[in-house]
């Protein structure tokens, strides 16, 4: 299926700004594009996703792109979307946040071959320029009514904003146009807060160059869930792509956990399963929902996407652990990850090694005898076994790897033992 309508059938066009003349554009030649990612935080999360996503789509359809890295732009701060003036980062917190956008961002696309991605940092040309040379070739293009119009600085007029944060999309600008005249880059992706500042570029590009330059603009809709709560975001916070804040197991579970009413929605935005597949899916959703067939691809194709092969064996191995109760062959490594939510105690004494002291100690029952009659009831297991014997003492067998023991009182109490 062609490009574009590929991507009208997965939703992901929100707005453009010349859509015969990019779909004519793109029946002719194969061109280059681009998105870019400020560095205000040292990981991306999963409403950054899609934009990029995208743009290893338009890299399968044989066009290259480029990803640009905000060295310069994330020193200033992007007023779209913002209701306040950005607090301004060190030079030093944005060159770090740089080194671990550009990494997660390489992961995501082919960096070799005849279309092969390049990897840009707008601070190699905007961190050069001097001021007078950014006034008399770039500012003396862009007229102040023409930015006062735009929404996301229209928007800031009545509570404020400074001198700084209002010439950003200038800096925008410059960038598409560099990119246009540097790496005859025509189109600039980005989501729906983007709009303002890709058009930024392209009105830069029509007064730097001849009538006959032409480049175009192209925005992705925001990621919505059917119930009107916030995507991509749980109790702990935003779903990151940094395996230290949100472990491959809580990424996957994440994914595992999508309503019915969004599971298909985020197959075409989130995947690269064709048509036919989603299509199957969708007939599954509706006849066999309690499978969660849909669920397992999408948080097996987004979880291996990000975090590799090994990473998603993990957390399903782990996931089914935790669904039937058989924890004895996890890893300490996996349990680590697994039951980073859990409660968990940290044996104080020789005496705890005696069950019941241990389960009174840990508070996993609320006293002594209740601790020897949830042992006899049978409520009680340890890595997954029951025990009834209200004398146990733990021994060294259980504990795995010589770090944890898990217990678990009734179906679903889990706590975490440590030495
Ligand atoms: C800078 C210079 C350019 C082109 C683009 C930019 C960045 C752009 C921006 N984008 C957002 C962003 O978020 C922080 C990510 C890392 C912590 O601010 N001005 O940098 C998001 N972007 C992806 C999508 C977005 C956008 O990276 O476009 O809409 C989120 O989906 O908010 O020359």
């Amino acid at each position: 299926m062609e490009l574009l309508q590929d991507l009208a059938w997965r939703g992901i066009i929100y707005q453009q700004t010349d859509e015969e003349g990019l779909k004519d554009l793109l029946s002719k030649e194969k061109i280059s594009l681009y998105c870019g990612a400020d560095p205000t935080a040292d990981s991306l999360h999963i409403g950054h996703l899609v934009p990029f996503l995208t743009l290893r789509r338009f890299q399968q359809h044989g066009h290259r792109p480029i990803v640009l890295v905000g060295g310069a732009t994330g020193l200033i701060g992007d007023p779209s979307g913002k209701s306040e003036e950005r607090k301004l980062l060190t030079l030093e917190t944005v060159q770090q946040n740089v080194e671990g956008i550009k990494n997660q961002l390489a992961a995501i696309f082919e960096f070799e071959g005849e279309n092969g991605a390049i990897m840009v940092n707008n601070y190699d040309w905007a961190g050069k320029m001097d001021i007078v040379t950014f006034l008399r070739d770039i500012g003396k293009h862009i007229g102040v009514n023409y930015m006062l119009a735009k929404d996301t600085i229209a928007n800031r007029l009545e509570t404020g904003i400074s001198f700084t944060e209002f010439t950003y999309t200038i800096l925008q600008a410059m960038d598409f146009n560099h990119l246009y005249d540097h790496h005859n880059c025509k189109l600039q992706i980005g989501g729906s807060d983007q709009w303002g500042n890709i058009t930024s570029g392209l009105e830069l590009i029509r007064k730097m160059h001849a009538e006959e330059s032409k480049a175009f603009g192209l925005t992705i809709p925001l990621v919505t869930k059917a119930d009107g709560t916030k995507f991509g975001k749980t109790e702990g916070g935003a779903v990151w792509l940094d395996p230290e804040k949100t472990t491959p197991y809580e990424f996957y579970q994440f994914w595992l956990n999508t309503a019915d009413a969004d599971v298909i929605k985020y197959l075409k935005l989130f995947t690269f399963l064709s048509h036919d597949f989603i299509e199957q899916l969708e007939q599954s959703v509706q006849e066999e929902p309690h499978l969660r067939k849909a669920q397992k691809a999408l948080a097996e194709e987004i979880t291996r996407l990000i975090h590799g092969e090994d990473a998603l064996e993990q957390a399903i191995k782990i996931s089914q652990a935790l669904f039937s109760g058989d924890v004895q062959n996890l890893t300490a490594a996996e349990i680590q990850q697994g039951f980073k939510d859990v409660p968990s105690y940290t044996v104080q004494n020789e005496a705890e090694s005696q069950l019941v002291e241990l389960l009174a100690a840990a508070k996993i029952s609320p006293s002594k005898r209740q601790a020897r009659e949830d042992i006899t009831n049978g409520a009680i297991s340890i890595n997954g076994e029951k025990t009834t014997d209200a004398a146990y003492v733990l021994q060294e067998t259980d504990k795995i790897e010589g770090q944890f023991t898990i217990i678990r009182r009734g179906k679903k109490k889990y706590t975490l033992i440590r030495y």
